[in-house]
């Protein structure tokens, strides 16, 4: 099929369009110079066009996504889905996995990344992966509270820690290195959790510090296409933000060394939201939003998400398993705990953010403070999702950054007092332009993740992936911004319409993209007779039985890279 889209005004970040009107021409799945006569045509005369969205954390399938949907029945019985054509589906905060996929598409995103996947059940998080339509896919495999990293890094061992890096993002068809609360995770298979950069983990004698040091250098050797992919010690706490920040600087003088993709940084903070609170307690705790945007803006290794909470009813879940147990003792609600063996654990514990509590409008404060603070270059949108809210609560963030007089209605009428007491939320008139809101939900996501060469751009050759709004540049109208980026008027796949007036009008079947890194042979060897024997000893699978096979995804897209 050939399309052209004429007259768009046209939002590209990565090619320094901003708000040009031009026209876009797809051909064949991709983004091209021209076409013939006989292309479609379609008017985008008044709309916004931009690249399909990219979203680079995002909690949408495998096991504890799945235990948050058995957890709360009461969310699966929420906005039920019986739509012409298109699967069944339901929940508001957990959705099933048709629905996630429509949602995603009817908002013009095109490409998710799933934020946490447990190695030894990534099947789950593939099965899921299959039955999630309209999007491309990637999972990020938990490695920071791994026994065998812990066990290489404490023999200073780099060499067989990137090996088996490389070993088991093949075998779980994972995409990056993810880290939840080092050592923490692991520490709570003790009952005990670590509470800051230089805390011992019981029995393996290291610190955090050493496994985000020790994972940031192996993934560097190996030249991923995405950095280290951080949640950090402490998250939630008051105090905390003094913990984040030495995580940032503790990898400062790594050098970015991408075999695959545009990336130059060498950590990414997700959801800082959650690691930037000030005081001692809640009673006074205030917002470091700023003083992190600062750090953020003025340092060039780092790039960060922020986990905007949305001030809804949700479901937290994350495998930083002895957070989510303070957090079941502080709200007292149903608590689901899992452990993962050798590898990591979870907990999933239902949340009411409402817009009356001091504490969550202090939360949701302190997101707005890292947004309206920081450079745009800087910052990622998201809700880690669903632990801060719904994705499908983006357009409305997107409001509370472009409208001022939304977000002052909010503040002035919505939120408790504390959200502007105890931050610098009203300090500031910034209201972000469209071309910034393309940048932190598509030009930045994909350049840090590394797919920016055919991802979140319109240049030539680029995927044809394309949203398209029906939204005046100009407008300050909350509820309106937030219908037109809830509801794009178009969305394209791989150069196929696919949503039509916010309704899914083409089921699409995406890529799972992985990383299959080729290491030294001998290397290899050393690392097989190793974990042939770690496995004997510790694991209840065989290794054999342990890699994902080859059917568990719709289409797969390996990233090759050469690491030998
Ligand atoms: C990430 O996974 C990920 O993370 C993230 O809820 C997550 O009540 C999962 O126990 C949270 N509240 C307080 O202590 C508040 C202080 C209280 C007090 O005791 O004084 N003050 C008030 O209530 C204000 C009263 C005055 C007024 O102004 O009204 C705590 C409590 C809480 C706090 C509870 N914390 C948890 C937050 C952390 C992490 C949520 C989610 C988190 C999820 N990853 O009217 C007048 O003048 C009187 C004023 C009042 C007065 O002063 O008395 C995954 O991968
Ligand atoms: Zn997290
Ligand atoms: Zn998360």
């Amino acid at each position: 099929m050939e399309y052209i889209i004429k007259n768009g005004t046209v939002y590209d970040p990565t090619n320094k369009v901003d708000g040009e009107k031009m026209d876009i021409c797809v051909k064949d799945g991709r983004i091209v110079e021209s076409v013939s006569n006989n292309a479609t045509v379609l008017d985008a005369n008044n709309k916004i066009v931009m690249p399909g969205g990219v979203d680079s954390h995002s909690h949408i399938a495998g096991a504890k996504v799945n235990t948050g949907r058995t957890l709360r029945p009461e969310d699966s019985k929420k906005d039920i889905w019986n739509r012409e054509g298109l699967r069944k589906g339901s929940g508001f905060s957990v959705p099933s996995t048709y629905k996630t996929g429509y949602q995603y598409s009817g908002m013009g995103y095109t490409t998710v990344i799933e934020a946490a996947m447990p190695p030894l059940i990534a099947r789950h998080t593939h099965e899921e992966f299959i039955d999630l339509p309209q999007i491309d896919k990637a999972a990020m495999p938990l490695f920071g509270n791994n026994w065998m990293v812990l066990e290489y890094l404490k023999a200073g061992d780099l060499n067989m820690c990137a090996a088996y890096v490389a070993w088991l993002l093949k075998a779980t068809r994972g995409f990056a290195i993810k880290i939840v609360n080092p050592g923490g995770t692991e520490a709570w298979g003790w009952g005990k959790n670590v509470h800051g950069l230089d805390d011992e983990i019981p029995y393996f004698g290291i610190t955090p510090r050493d496994i985000v040091r020790g994972l940031a250098q192996v993934n560097e050797m190996l030249g991923l296409p995405h950095s280290i992919h951080v949640h950090p010690n402490n998250l939630g706490h008051p105090g905390n933000w003094e913990t984040t920040l030495e995580t940032m600087e503790c990898v400062k003088d790594i050098k970015a060394k991408p075999k695959f993709g545009k990336r130059d940084t060498v950590y990414y903070n997700t959801h800082l939201q959650f690691h930037s609170y000030g005081g001692t307690s809640w009673k006074d705790c205030v917002s470091k939003g700023v003083e992190m945007a600062e750090y953020v803006n003025k340092n060039d290794h780092l790039m960060v998400d922020i986990g905007q909470i949305t001030l809804d009813e949700t479901t937290t879940m994350t495998a930083d398993g002895p957070m989510e147990y303070d957090l079941h003792m502080t709200n007292g609600l149903k608590w689901a705990n899992c452990d993962v063996e050798l590898e990591t654990g979870s907990g999933v514990v239902p949340f009411i953010y409402s817009p009356k509590g001091p504490v969550y409008s202090l939360q949701w404060a302190i997101g707005l403070d890292l947004f309206l603070h920081a450079n745009s270059d800087k910052v990622i949108l998201t809700t880690d999702h669903p632990n801060a809210g719904p994705f499908i609560r983006y357009p409305r963030v997107i409001a509370w950054l472009i409208s001022e007089e939304y977000r002052k209605d909010w503040i002035e009428n919505r939120v408790h007092k504390w959200a502007a007491q105890k931050s610098h939320i009203t300090d500031t008139d910034r209201e972000y332009t469209m071309y910034e809101i393309a940048k932190i939900t598509r030009a930045n996501t994909s350049k840090v993740l590394g797919l920016s060469d055919d991802r979140g751009h319109l240049g030539l050759g680029a995927r044809a992936d394309i949203a398209i709004y029906d939204i005046d540049p100009e407008e300050k109208n909350g509820k309106k911004i937030e219908k037109a980026f809830l509801e794009a008027s178009y969305a394209f796949k791989d150069g196929e319409i696919v949503v039509k007036d916010g309704n899914v009008v083409k089921e699409v079947f995406g890529n799972t993209i992985y990383v299959d890194a080729k290491i030294n042979e001998e290397l290899e060897a050393e690392l097989m007779k190793d974990l042939t024997v770690r496995f004997k000893k510790y694991y209840s699978v065989n290794i054999e039985n342990y890699p994902v096979q080859e059917a568990y995804a719709n289409q797969w897209e390996p990233i090759n890279i050469d690491a030998t």
